[in-house]
């Protein structure tokens, strides 16, 4: 029998390479090879405002990655493509599973400890409480397999607590579901600062590749890597972090092993290494951001989201309706 897929992407910035690489490619392939699955993704536009976001970009933005992911090629006939907050269960649900899951547990998820510690002062509730409602993104749909970067398994792992948790107390309910992490690119590092991850949020735009970056700006952002000094070719992740992230986004854009790219480069210098993964780059990119661009302000890209939001909001409200039964809310 067919699975179900569940994903989802906020809108707090400019879709990157890591968000390509880590989530939405992997979409696409799951697709190509997964025939009988069935593929709900949203763009987690509630999760966005868990940090101030300014209205007029974040409906654009919002936008933007539901045309996104049908440029970088996801089927329209095979997904269910919508938006979290046309959809009113999923913070309906996620209250209930608030009150399904502990203070302590919140504390521990790292996403919130560092995004507090970069605040560090007007701190929402809802940036503390998200990782229930990214719960109820997925529990809302019965999802089997939620495919997600590295950044983002501690955050699954709390999701099937929590679903274990209602299951034990109310009657199996909500199907637990398991991550997919690729092999390959489940955390794309900074290309200025390579021990930290490459985010859509962050201030410098030197250290992340746009998926609207044109060519001239994907080669600079390449060549200006950073890299070291050693000279040589070779995938080490502790002593050559640069050259190594470089390397996995090589291999994860071509669809190759580390090894065949270092193989390929072995003899090669920086140089030509990185003006070839740049030209890799720019060959992927430009014809994703024309698709964009014929997406962006169609009909057939409204009609899609309307279609997506009929759905996933009819699956919501039956699902709803059963789990304000189990729980006893409401008159019958
Ligand atoms: N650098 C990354 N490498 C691999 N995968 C990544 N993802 C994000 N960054 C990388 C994956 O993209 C999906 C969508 O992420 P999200 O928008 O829900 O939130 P995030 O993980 O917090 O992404 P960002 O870009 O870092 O956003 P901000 O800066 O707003 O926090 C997820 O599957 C994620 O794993």
């Amino acid at each position: 029998m067919g699975k179900r897929i569940v994903s989802g992407i906020k809108p707090t910035g400019t879709l990157t390479l890591g968000n390509y690489i880590g989530a939405i490619k992997q979409f696409v392939k799951l697709q190509k090879n997964r025939k009988e699955d069935e593929f709900f993704l949203f763009v987690a536009d509630m999760h966005a405002i868990t940090t101030r976001q300014v209205p007029a970009e974040l409906r654009k933005r919002t936008l933007d990655i539901a045309a996104m992911y049908l440029a970088c090629g996801l089927e329209k006939e095979r997904t269910v493509l919508f938006i979290q907050s046309e959809i009113k269960e999923h913070v309906e649900l996620g209250y209930i599973l608030q009150s399904n899951t502990y203070m302590g547990e919140l504390e521990r998820m790292t996403q919130y400890k560092d995004k507090s510690i970069k605040q560090d002062t007007s701190i929402t509730s809802s940036l503390f409480t998200y990782p229930a409602l990214m719960a109820a993104d997925i529990l809302l749909y019965d999802a089997d397999y939620v495919p997600v970067g590295e950044d983002q398994k501690q955050h699954l792992e709390l999701t099937r607590d929590i679903a274990n948790r209602f299951n034990n107390f109310y009657g199996d309910f909500f199907t637990v579901p398991e991550p997919l992490i690729p092999e390959v690119g489940a955390r794309i590092m900074d290309l200025q600062e390579p021990n930290k991850k490459m985010s859509k949020s962050d201030e410098f735009d030197k250290g992340y590749i746009s998926l609207f970056d044109d060519e001239a700006a994907i080669k600079r952002k390449i060549r200006s890597a950073v890299t070291d000094s050693l000279a040589k070719i070779n995938y080490d992740p502790i002593n050559q972090p640069g050259l190594a992230n470089l390397i996995t986004i090589f291999a994860s854009i071509k669809d190759l092993e580390i090894a065949q790219i270092v193989e390929k480069y072995q003899n090669s210098t920086y140089q030509t290494f990185k003006e070839d993964l740049a030209q890799a780059l720019v060959d992927t990119l430009i014809p994703i951001q024309k698709r964009y661009q014929e997406l962006i302000k169609s009909q057939e890209l409204q009609d899609i989201l309307d279609q997506g939001k009929a759905i996933a909001g009819e699956y919501a409200f039956k699902k709803m309706r059963k789990c304000k039964q189990k729980i006893g809310l409401g008159r019958k």
